[in-house]
């Protein structure tokens, strides 16, 4: 999850956010105090043990029925593999998931992109949980979950990352939320599995990190047209057209796109990358298949194969997530790449992620979106991004870290 940014200066609804959530910890919590994640009260105690907060208990006590919904709605598992289904999911997001403060952007995630994001290996479809309303049989709110291995120091732990939670604008403010959250805490439960990963836009107990998005233009007219961003002082659209060229083609020798022999090499890579991170995704060659070869429209991923020794040294991909563009005469999306993971060995970082950069403007991007997690501080500026105006915080279901993390110490990107 992330939150569709516009660049430059703070708008008075991004100053009057950042306020609000300065003064979250002081806010109630009615649902996220009852729930087994940091409080915000506890936070600076470091003598609280790092780990799980509460234990796993057997099955059999596990709650075996659903939560109750109020009277006219039911609960559906997702199908899916179902086109149909998968459409009725799609539509749902399209109209009433994620936006800016402003209200100018809201997230469009393809059908194939939701497709790819719900079903890597060992999936639960039992994890993708739709509320209909019981006469019409209408999609209102959709919440899913997928399996992951995430390492929080040196231990592994098998845990839930759960995103697109997503309640009909209609039905909004009905306390909706925490019983979708409750019935899949249980159904992952059900599975063993007693740990989840999460980000969000808003301000909950307690986060783990607290990262920002920064945005390179590619196509500088269009965001300046659409108002995502702004001419800045003293320039001209020419001026900031020239700022923002990029090279036709990629300049490292041997960059070239990831294909299905690359899976154990770039695994190898990655996972070495990784492991220095206090909290990291733990990749296997199934993952690396699934989540990084390139898909169409979905993930892009390149690597650097040395041309002399045809070792692979360095690997960066990114996902594309649109946006539509909420109320513009000349332009209905926005074409944005994400940055997911990159390896750099021995290309410069810089050199390598101009290159993304370069074919993300050639498959026609508007935008390259990155957040200030792993080593991307050390390209950020001096790649032409700029700060975003929105915080994208990251959090754990029952496990608790002695302190926040900085973003750099964050192995983890979630869709
Ligand atoms: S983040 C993306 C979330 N989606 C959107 O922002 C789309 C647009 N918004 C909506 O659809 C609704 O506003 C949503 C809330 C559905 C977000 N994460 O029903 P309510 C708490 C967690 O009256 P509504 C993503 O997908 C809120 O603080 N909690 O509110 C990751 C309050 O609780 P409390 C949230 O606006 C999701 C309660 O809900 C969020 O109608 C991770 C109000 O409920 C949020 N983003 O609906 C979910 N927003 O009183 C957690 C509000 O205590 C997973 N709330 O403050 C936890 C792990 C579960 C698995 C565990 C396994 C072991």
């Amino acid at each position: 999850e992330a939150t569709p940014l516009v660049g430059d200066d703070a708008s008075l609804e991004t100053i009057v956010r950042r306020f609000q959530d300065s003064m979250s910890v002081e806010k109630t919590h009615k649902f996220w105090e009852t729930q087994p994640v940091g409080q915000f009260k506890d936070i600076g105690d470091t003598s609280l043990p790092e780990g799980p907060i509460e234990a796993a208990t057997p099955l059999s006590e596990v709650k075996q029925e659903p939560y109750n919904l109020p009277a006219a709605y039911e609960w559906a598992t997702c199908d899916m593999k179902s086109d149909y289904v998968c459409s009725e999911v799609y539509n749902l997001l399209k109209n009433n998931y994620v936006e800016d403060d402003e209200n100018m952007f809201r997230f469009n995630y393809s059908k194939e992109f939701l497709s790819w994001a719900l079903r890597p290996p060992g999936y639960y479809q039992s994890w993708h949980i739709g509320v209909r309303a019981k006469v019409s049989k209408k999609l209102v709110a959709f919440i899913s979950g997928v399996p992951a291995r995430i390492r929080a120091r040196d231990d592994v732990v098998k845990m839930a990352e759960i995103n697109f939670l997503c309640v009909h604008k209609k039905l909004r403010s009905k306390r909706l939320a925490p019983v979708m959250i409750k019935e899949v805490t249980r159904r992952v439960h059900l599975e063993n599995i007693w740990q989840a990963a999460y980000t969000a836009g808003v301000v909950l107990p307690t986060p783990v990190a607290t990262c920002q998005y920064w945005h390179r233009t590619l196509n500088p007219k269009k965001l300046i047209d659409v108002g995502f961003s702004r001419l800045g002082a003293r320039m001209t659209m020419s001026r900031t057209i020239k700022l923002y060229k990029l090279p036709d083609v990629p300049a490292t020798p041997g960059f070239r796109k990831m294909e299905p022999c690359d899976v154990p090499a770039v695994t190898r890579l990655l996972r070495n990358y990784l492991s220095q991170f206090i909290v990291a995704t733990d990749f296997d060659e199934n993952d690396v298949e699934h989540w990084l070869l390139p898909r169409e429209d979905v993930v892009d991923s390149y690597l650097v194969e040395s041309p002399e020794t045809h070792d692979l040294t360095d690997f960066c991909s990114f996902y594309t997530l649109p946006s539509t563009i909420l109320g513009n005469p000349n332009y209905s999306t926005l074409k944005a790449a994400y940055s997911y993971y990159n390896v750099a060995t021995k290309t410069t970082f810089l050199q390598l992620m101009n290159d993304a950069l370069i074919v993300a403007k050639q498959k026609g991007f508007d935008v390259f979106n990155a957040l200030d997690v792993m080593h991307n501080e050390s390209f950020l500026k001096e790649l032409k991004f700029g700060p975003g105006d929105g915080q994208l915080h990251y959090y754990l279901y029952n496990y608790r870290l002695r302190s926040a993390l900085k973003p750099s110490e964050l192995g983890l990107v979630l869709l």
